[in-house]
Order: C-alpha cells, then structure tokens, then sequence
C-alpha cells in the first residue's frame, strides 16, 4: 500500500487537509505527523505519528517502513513569529525542504506537496492584482524562505523531475484550529473575539487590505492542484492563487451584521510593516487556465459559514 504523509499535520492548514485527503484515500493510507504529540490527538481517523521533521534519520525510517509515495510538507515558522528568531525561521523553513526535496528523489516520490506565500512579495511588488512573474524583494526572513524554496522546487522539477507541486496561498481563515503566528492571523482571532462576546483589538490599522481565502477553498485549490495532470502544471515555482481581499474594517463590519455589540479598537504593531509589504490584491490567472481553479466563498459567505460553526468548535481548543 502506498501513504501519503503529512508533516506539520497539526497546524491551522494541516488539521483540515488531513481530514479531506483521509476521505478521499482512505484513514489508512494516511500518515498525520507533527511535533506536538498532544494536538495529533484530533486524528482518530487516519495513522499518526510524532515527527520533527529536522530529524532525518526517524523521517527516512518512517518513510521507509510505510511506504510513503507522497509527503505534503506543511511544517514552517510563520511571519510574525519568523521575525522573532530569524535564524531559527530560516533553518526550519529551508533545510526540512531541501530535505524533503532530496527524500523525493532517494525514495522516488510520486509527488510533493509544500506551501509558498503572498510573503514572497515585497515592497516593490506591484500591490494591485499583483502579478505571477513580478518583482519580489520579500523582507521577512518568511518571505524570504518562501522565495528561495520557491526557486528550489523549480530547480528539483527541471533538474531532477521531482513532481513538486505549490501555491502562493493568501491569509487562510479557517474555524478549527487557532492561529499559528501569521500577520493575517488577525483574521481568524477576530471571529473568536465575536463568539466570545469579547472587544477585539486589532494588530493591524482599518484599512490594511490584504489577500485572503476562507480555508475549504485552499483545501479545494491544493487537491485540485494535486490531483492535476502533470502536463498542466506549468509553473514549478508556485501558482498565485486569490479569493478575496478585504481590510479589517470591512471584515469587522462584516461579522457586526451578525453581533451588532462586538467592538474594535486599532492598535498596529511590528506585523503593519510585514503587512504594508505585503499585496492589497493577487492575479492569479494561471491558476484559473492551467489548472481550472475557480473559489466559492466571499467574505459574506465565509463569515455567516464560521459564525455558524466556531461554536461547536470552541470546546476542543
Ligand atoms: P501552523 O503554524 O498552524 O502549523 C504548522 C505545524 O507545523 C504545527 O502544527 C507545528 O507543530 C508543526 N511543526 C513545527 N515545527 C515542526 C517540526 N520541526 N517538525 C514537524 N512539525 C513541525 O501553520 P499553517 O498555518 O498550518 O501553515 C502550513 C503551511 O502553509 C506553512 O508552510 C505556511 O507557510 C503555509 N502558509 C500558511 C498560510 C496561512 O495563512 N495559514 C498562508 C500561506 C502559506
Ligand atoms: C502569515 O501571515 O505569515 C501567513 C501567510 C500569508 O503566509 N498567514
């Protein structure tokens, strides 16, 4: 039996792919993995194991005695919290890819799977409907990762034929898991603020807008990248990919439609300036041509969708 492995399983994109991609192969076929022993507890569904992905003799023993075909490699330091130690950031962030990209090779893999970022681009990226090809000059140790990881995958592709897939995600807000120490994490927090019945004070000013997508849709958008014909994937850095881009004023008025009482204050911090780097907007044509992606959910829609779940939700956290 060939398995699909997911390193950094646990985390705010991995808890919800997991689950999909335990529907479509089967419980069985996947591997959950993550540093934290206590949050791989949610997978009852599908085998689980405790992995650092920066210990490379246990990675190469469980790829081996399981058969794996297929790793999506999830784990990586965030924006905000890469600024705090950026060496720390980088290492994590590079060296578990090139050694994911080298494990691809030695066990010929069928696929690899690794997120890139909107951290890519920089402040002189153009920041309305920004460009596939486009300049970058990221500058956050993040941004910086994601770009030379990007390069990376482009290179095992041509070089070596490694099937490397990725998409330039914009701020993911998904329910149910907690922010994972990104500038768009702001998102996500404000909708537990609004459950709660509590002020939210934003780490953001009103009118920062910036790139987002409600999570089934990057769930959608990396299956579909996934599952593609390797003929159509004709970018081997990473595909832009867009949804929606909305600022905190309008996200909080938004949700103010649902709980008229919730309050917001402004309060920026050191993630403006990541944030003020960042795209308002993202064009992301070649995703649409290549590939057929198409998203399903406006802020409005994604913001009735979570108010409506968060609750059940909140007791697991
Ligand atoms: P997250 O921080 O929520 O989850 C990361 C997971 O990796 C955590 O469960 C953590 O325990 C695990 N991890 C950390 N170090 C590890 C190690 N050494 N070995 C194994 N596991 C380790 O992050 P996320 O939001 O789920 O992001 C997943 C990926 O998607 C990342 O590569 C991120 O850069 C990318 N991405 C996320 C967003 C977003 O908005 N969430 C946007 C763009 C790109
Ligand atoms: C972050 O804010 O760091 C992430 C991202 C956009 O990559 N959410």
């Amino acid at each position: 039996m060939e398995r699909i492995l997911i390193i950094g399983a646990a985390g705010q994109l991995g808890s919800e792919l997991t689950f999909t991609l335990s529907q479509q192969y089967g419980g069985d076929n996947i591997i959950a993995s993550d540093l934290n022993p206590k949050a791989l507890e949610k997978f009852e569904y599908c085998k689980t194991a405790v992995l650092d992905i920066m210990d490379q003799d246990a990675v190469r023993k469980l790829i081996k005695d399981q058969n794996v075909k297929q790793i999506y490699h999830l784990a990586a330091v965030l924006s905000a919290t890469g600024e705090k130690n950026p060496r720390f950031a980088w290492q994590l962030n590079m060296d578990s890819l090139l050694f994911v990209l080298e494990l691809a090779m030695e066990f010929k893999m069928d696929k690899i799977y690794w997120p890139s970022s909107i951290a890519v681009f920089g402040p002189n990226t153009p920041k309305i409907n920004t460009p596939q090809f486009c300049v970058k000059e990221p500058n956050t140790v993040y941004g910086i990762s994601k770009q030379a990881g990007e390069r990376w995958c482009e290179y095992y592709f041509q070089k070596f034929g490694v099937d490397v897939r990725s998409l330039r995600y914009p701020g993911l807000i998904g329910y149910k898991s907690l922010p994972g120490g990104g500038t768009t994490d702001y998102a996500v927090d404000i909708y537990h603020k609004a459950i709660a019945g509590e002020h939210f004070d934003c780490f953001l000013s009103a009118d920062t807008a910036l790139p987002m997508m409600y999570m089934p849709d990057a769930i959608k958008a990396t299956l579909d990248l996934m599952h593609a014909p390797k003929e159509n994937v004709k970018i081997r850095s990473s595909y832009n990919l867009a949804a929606i881009s909305f600022t905190p004023e309008e996200i909080y008025q938004c949700i103010k439609t649902h709980h008229p009482d919730f309050t917001i204050s402004y309060s920026p911090d050191f993630r403006q300036a990541i944030a003020d780097s960042w795209p308002d907007s993202i064009d992301d044509t070649r995703a649409r041509e290549d590939w057929g992606w198409k998203h399903d959910y406006d802020l409005k829609k994604m913001t009735a969708d979570i108010l409506r779940n968060l609750p059940a939700y909140l007791v697991n956290f």
